[in-house]
């Protein structure tokens, strides 16, 4: 009896140890892991998020300020851009790119686009090189600069062949030929007659046609009046 009942107390501690250890210990570590994760977690949990959302807020708010400032600048500029322009109607076309500010790109009516340029030729009477120049200079352009063979086949396109028109290439003394625009003047690029430039006193230069050598370029002296084309950038809306 005496064993029997040492024995039912063994199996009693046994199975308290055994049971209790597998029932209590899970639910014990269990409450110590709450009160882990409660204790020195709760304060700086939702004070982490809060921060973080905090600093989200804040990035977004300055993405934004800074957004908003570059459109507001942007805006100002077009808008000085408009006062500037002097001319009441434009051709504009929606380039299609992905640049995505500035996407129209326009000429005045009656302008040519070519390129990154807009081309007009005088419809007013024949004029000398310096009256064709502030011609030009009035509409905010300036006598047209020829860089290409592109630009030299564009250009004699949209010209009578019967008149010359004056170019802004100017002999600025001793055959040292200049662009209006203070590009430089490359030998690579000029399309001379044949025959031309021939005369130190013709500091100026038109573009006309002749029989044999189709279209290109002669110096003629200055006063002489001819028509004139005119060539501005094109705006960007
Ligand atoms: C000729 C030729 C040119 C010159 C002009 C001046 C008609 O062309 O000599 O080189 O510039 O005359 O008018
Ligand atoms: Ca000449």
């Amino acid at each position: 009896m005496a064993s029997e009942i040492t024995y039912a107390e063994v199996r009693i501690t046994n199975e308290s140890n055994a049971s209790g250890t597998h029932s209590r210990c899970p639910a014990a570590p269990r409450e110590k892991r709450i009160h882990h994760l409660s204790k020195p977690g709760s304060p700086s949990l939702p004070f982490t998020s809060l921060l973080v959302l905090f600093l989200l807020l804040a990035i977004t708010f300055l993405v934004a300020f800074i957004i908003y400032f570059q459109k507001y600048f942007q805006l100002l500029e077009v808008k000085k851009g408009i006062k500037d322009i002097t001319h009441k109607e434009l051709n504009c076309i929606k380039n299609v790119s992905l640049m995505e500010d500035k996407v129209w790109s326009c000429c005045p009516k009656d302008w040519k686009p070519f390129g990154s340029h807009c081309y007009f030729t005088s419809t007013d009477l024949m004029a000398s090189w310096n009256e064709s120049k502030e011609s030009c200079s009035h509409m905010g352009a300036h006598l047209v600069v020829i860089h290409s063979q592109e630009e030299q086949d564009f250009i004699t396109g949209i010209l009578n062949a019967d008149v010359g028109y004056f170019i802004g290439l100017l002999d600025a003394g001793d055959r040292q030929w200049q662009w209006i625009d203070q590009t430089p003047y490359s030998e690579s690029a000029v399309f001379w007659h044949q025959g031309e430039p021939n005369n130190v006193y013709e500091k100026c230069v038109i573009i006309n046609h002749r029989k044999n050598t189709k279209w290109g370029w002669n110096d003629i002296p200055c006063s002489d009046k001819h028509k004139s084309v005119c060539q501005m950038k094109k705006m960007y809306l």
